[in-house]
């Protein structure tokens, strides 16, 4: 193990810089309030910060869309600011890591606004622009029928120049041209050094696969055919060039020994993920896929209207999928439930019915997280069983893109049917991103403890269930989620050769409500038994682990023969 890379045997803690802390109550976090948060962070044996982008940026899309690397958005705090940040993380022993967003800038970045400005402006190659097509009526139309991930088409016509240009997120996202090696030098040199230059221990890279599209820019087949886009994944992902920039990006991340975290949606062969992070293939350190968090989604467009459900059968396939990367390989794999994208998961995989089974379902998730192999993320709030906000919030509480989007469209197609309205937002309550954003719940104060009570509304509205889920309360309380992810995390290292480094496998790939696997090393072996069911279920010794065990955690405090609702239970055996 002392030989292993210090990324593999490390806890990272995501931080979204607008939701975490309000030092000076203008209603949206910033970098001082997290400097002070540091030793809350340290205390839950957290070793790596990442933080989401804190880069300046017009915020359409919450600050994936970057106007400038090299500058700090005003409300966060300065490059100053970061400059402390890094200094205060190193001097605990702590790590930190930043979000890489380099497949689009702002529509505000410089190099757009120089290369939207003429077709012969040297800057018009840095993004992807083509004609447009005519249909036989002679109307315009995009060069083919990609749909950006936001909605709408993925193109976007500019009167000025009149060309079309791409973009695979929202209108003011334009999508980079990787083809063009001018502009790669710059994304090294101003995306990525300057910030490592600084001190930081490297990057979460942002949509990992796309940067590479395949040539040709084919119509993407027909999925959906009421609609004039169609999603189109399979010809943005993986193309072609995608390793041999990586490569290249390799090269300037290894000058400083930069752990990197890929995004890696829509990739689900184990070859294909291989060749992103097998250590022989030199690209990333590891990737995050997507096949756990996009359970209970659309397969190309995450909200439907009805809802698809998920299976135990189903989750513990995804799960092994991530396992089964480092099976046998040079590769690595994460461990993640939640990120700023998702919904909380407690209300997706666990249940917040009620508090105990909240509190329970909780603790249960965390258990799971802290024995399987990989790199650990905790999403900030998961560790005190942050839940999706209350489905009697209306849509003015989402302030996510993704989210008005979706609304809109349903209000259009559907001429404002109140049904469909409803529908929707039974999707969102589900699925939505901005569960994930709203404030962090520090105590029971006014706002969560988020701003300071006597400053500006926050900018989104606190969930109305701070008063008994906040860390004040659960730092006194020795059965809260909080102290139980610490007592996890202990584990975790204690047990490292099995819960981080060891071999996974399933033992009931049948059984729809219990989850039970194995950790196992040489010499010795962990049981986890998870209860996914809000029923009691009968509790069954595995054939082939007699012996003696011994009850490492677990989250009743009464413990009988039947496993009860999302009760869970790991064993050394
Ligand atoms: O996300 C990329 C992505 O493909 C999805 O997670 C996407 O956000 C989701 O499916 C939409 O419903 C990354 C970032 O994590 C996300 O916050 C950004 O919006 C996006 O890239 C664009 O930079
Ligand atoms: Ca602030």
């Amino acid at each position: 193990l002392v030989t292993e890379k210090w990324w593999k045997n490390s806890i990272i803690y995501q931080i979204y810089p607008a939701s975490f802390k309000d030092s000076n109550g203008d209603g949206i976090g910033d970098i001082p309030g997290i400097i002070s948060s540091l030793d809350y962070i340290t205390s839950l044996g957290v070793d790596v910060i990442w933080l989401c982008p804190m880069y300046d940026s017009p915020q359409i899309d919450m600050g994936y869309d970057i106007s400038d690397y090299q500058s700090v958005y005003g409300p966060y705090g300065t490059v100053q600011d970061m400059e402390d940040l890094i200094s205060e993380c190193h001097k605990r022993g702590l790590r930190i890591i930043l979000d890489l967003v380099v497949n689009h800038t702002s529509d505000q970045h410089k190099w757009f606004q120089e290369s939207r400005s003429s077709k012969t402006n040297p800057k018009r190659d840095w993004y992807i622009w083509k004609p447009a097509k005519y249909d036989a009526n002679g109307n315009r139309q995009p060069p083919n029928n990609w749909r950006s991930i936001f909605g709408g088409s993925a193109w976007e016509w500019d009167e000025k120049t009149q060309e079309y240009y791409l973009h695979l997120f929202c209108v003011e996202q334009p999508d980079v041209n990787w083809e063009n090696a001018e502009t790669r030098q710059a994304i090294y040199d101003e995306a990525m050094e300057f910030w490592l230059q600084k001190g930081v221990d490297g990057f979460r890279v942002d949509t990992v696969n796309m940067y590479s599209k395949h040539p040709g820019y084919a119509d993407a087949p027909i999925l959906d055919p009421k609609s004039e886009t169609q999603p189109a994944f399979s010809l943005f992902c993986n193309g072609p060039r995608i390793h041999e920039y990586l490569s290249e990006m390799n090269e300037v991340l290894s000058k400083y020994d930069a752990m990197t975290v890929g995004e890696l949606p829509n990739t689900h062969t184990l070859e294909g993920v291989l060749r992103y992070v097998s250590a022989a293939e030199k690209q990333l350190s590891m990737v995050f896929q997507f096949d756990l968090v996009d359970l209970g989604h659309g397969k190309d467009y995450k909200f439907l209207t009805t809802d698809p459900g998920w299976t135990l059968g189903e989750l513990k396939a995804a799960v092994k999928s991530t396992q089964d990367i480092i099976r046998g390989t040079d590769a690595w794999t994460t461990v993640f439930m939640e990120n700023h994208d998702q919904g909380r998961s407690v209300s997706r995989f666990g249940s917040d019915k009620t508090p105990e089974w909240r509190v329970r379902s909780a603790k249960m998730l965390a258990m799971m997280q802290s024995t399987l192999s990989g790199t650990q993320y905790i999403y900030q709030g998961q560790e005190i069983g942050m839940v999706n906000a209350p489905r009697e919030w209306t849509i003015d509480e989402y302030k996510d893109i993704d989210s008005s989007n979706y609304y809109r469209m349903v209000s259009k197609v559907s001429n404002n049917d109140p049904v469909a309205l409803e529908t929707a937002m039974d999707a969102l309550q589900r699925l939505a991103r901005d569960h994930s954003r709203l404030p962090m719940q520090w105590s029971d104060e006014a706002y969560a403890g988020f701003s300071p009570a006597t400053s500006a509304k926050p900018w989104m509205r606190p969930h109305d269930n701070y008063p008994e889920v906040n860390v004040k309360l659960q730092e006194k309380d020795g059965g809260s989620v909080l102290e139980f992810w610490k007592k996890m995390t202990e584990l975790r290292k204690q047990y490292a050769d099995l819960l981080v480094f060891g071999d996974f496998d399933i033992l009931d790939e049948e059984n729809e409500s219990v989850f039970t696997y194995t950790k196992s090393s040489r010499d010795r072996t962990v049981l986890v038994i998870l209860n996914f069911s809000d029923r009691s279920q009968k509790f069954e010794t595995p054939e082939t682990l007699k012996g003696e065990w011994k009850l490492l955690a677990g989250n009743v405090d009464d413990i009988q023969e039947e496993l009860q609702a999302f009760e869970g239970r790991v064993f050394l055996v």
